[in-house]
């Protein structure tokens, strides 16, 4: 076994966080309930490029407290934390020097949010990931799109797109907050070998960092990924990470109120945990950069839980 996958084979339990501009929507476009996940309100409602865009100067989350969050997780017996740096509406919550759709320039936020976030893992010994969609890419030019492009906007060289904004971007998260520890590729959208290749070769300038099965182009990576199910077997030598949200979206919506129940989730846990994998749980912050309470309720009694029936 891999060196450097020692502690996150130790983890067992780790935060998801999807944050971005889809919670000043949040699940809601021209007055109507949009259907599904709430990440993915630009595509589903078929947004254009520039409206969505016109959500950006909504995003100025004043409430944003990095140190809390990462002492709710480490709380909760989370020992890492992954976080999505850009996800499929292109827009990056970090200081991208490679584009204007992001946190410094199009958001009156203007403070880079992986920045904090890494400081305050670091101080509290929780482990840092970030999660990049490499291929999708909604707003800039070239990006990939699920079901096709809806915008005139958003048509253009896909590899054009990779090597000026994808690449670049992976360069700058990997090198610009010290080395994170996990890198959690997304949907492989259009990802030949070629493409895959050139990721691949700035993963390998990173001999610690850990990367999930999703890069795409053939690529294995270290770990399997089962989304919302805990698969009736593991992965016979292969690591893997059940990622799983509380209620039904993975980017904050104000109308989804289905939270499963803290017994469910421990159940989840402790099943996900008895296959050998890890599982990874999901918060949603809104676009003032508050975890919704239901959520903080449930990472406090799964703690608590915890601290009785963990074997440590
Ligand atoms: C999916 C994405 O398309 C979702 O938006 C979410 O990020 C989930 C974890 O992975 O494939």
């Amino acid at each position: 076994e891999e060196k450097k996958m020692e502690w996150w084979k130790d983890a067992k339990f780790g935060m998801f966080i999807h944050w971005g501009i889809y919670s000043v929507p949040a699940g809601i476009y021209k007055d109507k309930p949009v259907k599904g996940i709430g990440e993915w309100i630009m595509n589903t409602a078929k947004i254009p490029v520039k409206e969505y865009q016109s959500y950006a100067p909504q995003f100025n989350p004043d409430k944003y407290d990095p140190e809390a969050w990462v002492k709710m997780a480490k709380d909760a017996g989370m020992k890492y934390i992954i976080i999505t740096s850009k996800h499929h509406d292109g827009f990056a919550m970090f200081d991208s020097k490679v584009t204007d759709w992001d946190i410094m320039d199009a958001s009156p936020y203007k403070k880079d949010i992986l920045k904090p976030l890494v400081e305050a893992c670091k101080k509290a010994g929780i482990k840092i990931g970030f999660y990049y969609s490499q291929a999708q890419d909604w707003v800039h030019p070239g990006g990939a799109a699920s079901g096709g492009s809806w915008d005139d906007a958003q048509k253009g060289s896909f590899d054009a797109y990779l090597d000026k904004i994808s690449i670049p971007q992976v360069k700058e998260i990997l090198s610009n907050y010290g080395e994170p520890d996990i890198l959690w590729w997304d949907t492989p959208q259009n990802m030949t070998p070629e493409r895959a290749a050139k990721f691949q070769a700035i993963v390998k300038e990173h001999p610690n960092l850990i990367t999930n099965n999703r890069l795409g182009g053939g690529i294995n990576g270290d770990t399997e990924t089962p989304e919302q199910f805990v698969p009736s077997t593991g992965f016979p030598g292969r690591n893997w990470e059940a990622c799983m949200t509380m209620n039904d979206t993975w980017g904050f919506k104000s109308n989804d109120q289905n939270w499963k129940s803290t017994k469910t989730l421990i159940r989840n846990l402790t099943d996900v945990v008895s296959k050998g994998g890890n599982f990874l749980l999901n918060v949603g912050p809104d676009a003032h950069g508050e975890i919704p309470a239901v959520s903080i309720e449930r990472l406090a009694e799964i703690g608590k839980w915890l601290k009785v029936n963990r074997e440590s």
